[in-house]
Parts: C-alpha cells; sequence; structure tokens
C-alpha cells in the first residue's frame, strides 16, 4: 500500500495529535460502546499489544482458537480513533466485531474517550510504563512506522518527548490524568509494564479478578507462554510484521521488550535534564514508576 509523506503534528483541543487519530473525531465520538465492551488505553508504546493479546487469549483463546491462526491482533482488537482510508477505520473495525465482549484498544488522554463508555459503566484497563523507557521504544517505532512524524535525531525528539509534542501530547498528562480518573470510576484497572515484566502471572491473576474470569491452572499457563516476549516476537499474528507501513528493515515492532534500555539512550546529560524535568511534572506521590527492576 502506497502511504503520503509522514503526518504532521498538530495541537488538537491541546493535545499533539495527527489527522490519523483526529479526522474520524465525530464518529469516534459517537460510537456506542455496549456495557461488556472492554477498552485497553494506554500511552503509545507501554504494551499495549502485550494486553490486547492477554485479553484476546483470556476470553476467546478456549472458545475460537482458530482466530489465534487467523486474524492479525489488531484486526481482533481494534484501534478505535486510527483512520487511514483506504484501510478499515478502527471505528468501524469495532462495529463489525461479532464478538463479546468487544475487546477496544485505544491511546487517548482520558477526556478524550467517547461518553458511551463512561455512561454504559465499561471495564477499562490503563497500561503504563515508565517514561525513560516508553521515550525509547516509542523514537525506534517513529523510525519505522511511516504513518507517524518523522522522530528526527534521538536529542530533538527526547525534548519533544519532555514537551508533549509527539503524538498522543504528553506522556505525563497522559499517566497522570487515567491515575486520577481511577480515584472517581471503579471499573478501571491500572497496571504498569513493569509488573507485568517481573511478575506476568501474578499480574494475569489481578486481571483477570478484576474481569470477573477464572481460567483453569492450565489455561493460565499457556497463556503465559504465549504472552512472552519470545513467542509473540515469532507469532505473525500479533507481531505487527503482516501491517503495512512498517517498515522491519528500520526496527522491529516487538524490538527489544526491557526495563532499562534507556540506558543505552541516555547521554548522563539527558538524563539529569529529564530527572529534573520529571520531578516538577510528576507531583503525585502515589503514583511511582519504576525505570529498572
Ligand atoms: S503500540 O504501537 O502503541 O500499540 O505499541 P505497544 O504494544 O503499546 O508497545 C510495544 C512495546 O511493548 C513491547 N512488548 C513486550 N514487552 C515484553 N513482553 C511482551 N510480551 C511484549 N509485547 C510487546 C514491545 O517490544 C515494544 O517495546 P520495545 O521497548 O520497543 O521493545
Amino acid at each position: 500500500m502506497e502511504f503520503p509523506p509522514r503526518p504532521e503534528i498538530f495541537d488538537f483541543h491541546g493535545v499533539s495529535m495527527t489527522q490519523y487519530f483526529t479526522r474520524n473525531w465525530e464518529k469516534v465520538q459517537n460510537f456506542k460502546a455496549r456495557p461488556d465492551d472492554i477498552l485497553i488505553a494506554t500511552y503509545p508504546k507501554a504494551g499495549t499489544t502485550w494486553v490486547s493479546y492477554i485479553l484476546d487469549l483470556l476470553y476467546f483463546g478456549q472458545t475460537s482458537p482458530e482466530r489465534l491462526t487467523s486474524i492479525p491482533i489488531y484486526d481482533r482488537v481494534p484501534f478505535m480513533e486510527i483512520a487511514h482510508p483506504p484501510m478499515i477505520s478502527g471505528v468501524e473495525l469495532a462495529e463489525n466485531l461479532s464478538t463479546s465482549p468487544r475487546i477496544i484498544k485505544t491511546h487517548f488522554p482520558v477526556q478524550f474517550i467517547p461518553k458511551s463508555f463512561w455512561e454504559q459503566n465499561c471495564k477499562i484497563v490503563y497500561l503504563a510504563r515508565n517514561a525513560k523507557d516508553n521515550v525509547v521504544s516509542y523514537f525506534h517505532f517513529d523510525r519505522m512506522v511511516m504513518i507517524e512524524p518523522d522522530p528526527g535525531d534521538w536529542n530533538s525528539y527526547l525534548k519533544r518527548f519532555m514537551e508533549g509534542k509527539v503524538v498522543f501530547g504528553s506522556w505525563y498528562d497522559h499517566v497522570n490524568g487515567w491515575w486520577k480518573k481511577k480515584q472517581t470510576y471503579s471499573n478501571l484497572h491500572y497496571m504498569f509494564y513493569e509488573d507485568m515484566t517481573e511478575d506476568t502471572e501474578g499480574e494475569i491473576d489481578k486481571l483477570c479478578s478484576f474481569l470477573g474470569l477464572s481460567p483453569s491452572v492450565e489455561e493460565k499457563k499457556q497463556i503465559r507462554g504465549e504472552v512472552h516476549f519470545d513467542s509473540m516476537k515469532k507469532n505473525n499474528m500479533v507481531n505487527y510484521s503482516l501491517f503495512p507501513a512498517m517498515e522491519f528493515k528500520i526496527s522491529k515492532f516487538m524490538r527489544k521488550g526491557k526495563i532499562g534500555d534507556w540506558k543505552n539512550h541516555f547521554t548522563v546529560a539527558q538524563n539529569e535534564e529529564f530527572d529534573e524535568d520529571y520531578k516538577n511534572k510528576m507531583k503525585d506521590p502515589t503514583l511511582q514508576f519504576r525505570t529498572e527492576i
């Protein structure tokens, strides 16, 4: 598929966005959520695909195993706000889903979520990743995905990330906005990439109790194996190798899956500046991230 030049970033209701995620705004805002819909919300590169695959396996791994080998994850778990014709838009894909529940992905900051999700009291899973690894992953992703603005060099990218001038805006606002929402909306399960890495099984257990699921020990073991980084990297249905617009020669979607890769990217000076700025932006002592484990 031919793609036009990389998109421009612009301010959209106070958040940096591109046309690929705003051109369907009205339709997205009018999306009719159902009470059993499950929304997976993340800042880009926080581990969305990981948690999407876990949920897909929990709900459909036993009942429709053929899905796993025939439908790529981005068609099983539609990306609500994406719209780049002639590809089918995320909203249309979600509307066409015949599964129950429908599992839907979004990178929207909390204030952009269509109101029907709140009205229907849908279950929402939010996954967050520490800022340093998140920005590194995002940088490599933007290098290889042609529907993202050109990232430029690492130093300028890091600055733009700190200023919130990357697609979907400020990481700091995103993780804080969703964290705050948790205080008033009880159907929100807030998870951390670092906890998932440290104790995948324990985090799957917590996820199951939030979702009201009780998979067998055998099933959980199977899921644990399926969602391991090495298995996902090899699995064409979840590693995005079938997705147009990605240049795998530049970088892979399943790149490293590590905590602490930021140390291979940040200079001492960049790290100091980042930490200083981080302290000013992350004032809530109840929201803590780990940059190493
Ligand atoms: S996207 O494009 O926003 O949906 O990307 P997303 O899926 O959120 O994030 C991709 C990063 O998550 C890593 N990943 C994993 N890490 C550990 N274990 C598993 N199973 C796993 N699956 C995906 C993926 O490698 C990307 O991180 P980086 O650091 O770039 O490797």
